[in-house]
């Protein structure tokens, strides 16, 4: 086999590839997979056209056909970007500009060996750029984009080493010069390409096994962790505590009412009510834990705490700042609130069916005393959280009925033990 036949048999492979990945972002619609087409097909037709000498005129043969297999690496690193969701850099146009660069040096354009040299050197700066915009990319440091750019420093590598050797030894043809270290170099080059492609495909795996798995675990509507997204979050949360003390509580939260404000406001009303909500709720719990909705008006949130006062502090703010921030939907204003069942356990030996039982049974407590308000679970009891704005404790100034709420839930601590 001659070297120009081995060009052919790349290029029909290369231009495969592209029309694979051209057929990809037909069905997903993503721009990356046009670009990398794209960059297959330039790549693959430039080097067929390269393959054609003497049957092509030779402008089409050797400028047409180098820059466009040039400008097929620059698309592969535009492609790159795009994946990592950046914006594509004109840089990309570099490899194909070195080689417009160098043929207008008259010695560069009469000479074939210069011109391999020239277009290797230009290659090897595109795949540089390829290897930095992976290693630079997103998750820079994956075990993928590592094996992927070593399999890419190869080629760089092969086509430095070509390009050094049309220099020192001048061959004036594809098929002069031609010997067993140069096929065992195009072997290695060859290989190292395909285990670039396929890690390349298999990044593309890892993105879309990524994107599932947090579809899995998120409600489309709030944004939010939903029911299997807090029950990872509790395991996490247990698995990543180290010390023996510690607790975790649960809170549990249901909006009041819920059903009425569909009637009076319309579903979609309801829907941007659960939206406002789910803010108040991350904000308030923000940097502790998490916030997360269970399913239809009910949220958790599963935080650390120090102690009972903490978790009921949470909820107490929660639930006061939606009472007092009504709901603006459209050109009304919604007032809501909000029932809360609050469970605590050590961290080591949480578990979350009996935290989740115990915040119900706190909930159901919430519920029926009139709504609005929270309450404490313990194993065998349940202790309302007195709040600060509510009837029995309107008159006494704000600060003096924090004080009192403190106190009575230090209470509420004593009797849990
Ligand atoms: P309670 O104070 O006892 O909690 O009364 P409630 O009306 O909130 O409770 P109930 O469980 O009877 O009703 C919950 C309602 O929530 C019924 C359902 O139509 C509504 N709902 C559930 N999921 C959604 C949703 O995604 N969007 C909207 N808009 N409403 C929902
Ligand atoms: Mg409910
Ligand atoms: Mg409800």
């Amino acid at each position: 086999m001659d070297i120009v036949t081995g060009f052919m048999i790349w290029a029909a492979e290369a231009s495969t590839i592209g029309v694979l990945l051209w057929s990809r972002w037909f069905y997903e619609r993503q721009p990356f997979y046009f670009t990398w087409g794209t960059g297959f097909i330039f790549h693959g037709v430039g080097v067929g056209m390269v393959a054609m000498r003497g049957t092509l005129p030779d402008f089409v043969s050797i400028e047409i056909a180098n820059v466009m297999a040039l400008a097929g690496i620059g698309l592969w690193v535009a492609g790159m970007m795009q994946f990592d969701r950046k914006r594509v850099e004109p840089l990309v146009a570099i490899p194909s500009l070195i080689f417009i660069a160098g043929m207008l040096l008259e010695p560069v354009r009469t000479s074939f060996s210069f011109r391999v040299a020239l277009f290797h050197g230009a290659a090897s700066v595109g795949y540089l750029m390829l290897i930095a915009t992976v290693l630079w990319g997103e998750n820079g440091r994956s075990q993928t984009r590592r094996v992927f750019a070593a399999c890419v420093g190869v080629q760089v590598l092969s086509s430095m080493i070509v390009a050094i050797f049309a220099l020192i030894s001048q061959p004036q043809s594809f098929s002069a010069g031609t010997d067993n270290s140069s096929f065992v170099l195009l072997l290695i080059a060859a290989l190292c390409f395909i285990a670039a492609i396929m890690s390349g495909s298999k990044l593309i795996n890892e993105r879309n096994e990524a994107k599932l798995k947090l579809l899995a675990v998120t409600d489309p509507l709030t944004n939010l962790l939903n029911r299997r997204g807090l029950i990872d979050e509790f395991h996490m949360l247990k698995r990543g505590h180290s010390g023996d003390s510690g607790l975790l509580a649960l809170i549990h939260l249901d909006l009041d009412g819920f059903k009425q404000i569909n009637d009076l406001y319309g579903h979609q009303s309801g829907d941007e009510v659960l939206v406002a909500f789910a803010k108040i709720g991350t904000a308030a719990q923000r940097g502790r834990g998490s916030f997360g909705r269970m399913g239809g008006e009910e949220f958790a949130s599963i935080m650390y705490v120090a102690n009972m006062i903490e978790a009921a502090s949470v909820a107490e703010a929660i639930r006061t700042t939606l009472k007092h921030q009504p709901i603006t939907v459209g050109e009304h204003q919604i007032p809501v609130t909000v029932s809360i069942g609050i469970a605590l356990a050590e961290i080591r030996s949480a578990n979350l069916d009996t935290l989740l039982s115990t915040a119900d049974r706190a909930l159901y407590v919430a519920k029926t005393n009139g709504r609005d308000r929270t309450a404490i679970g313990t194993e065998n009891d349940v202790s309302i959280v007195p709040a600060v704005d509510h009837a029995d404790t309107q008159d006494v100034p704000v600060q003096a009925s924090m004080t009192q709420q403190v106190a009575a839930l230090r209470r509420i601590v004593a009797i849990g033990k």
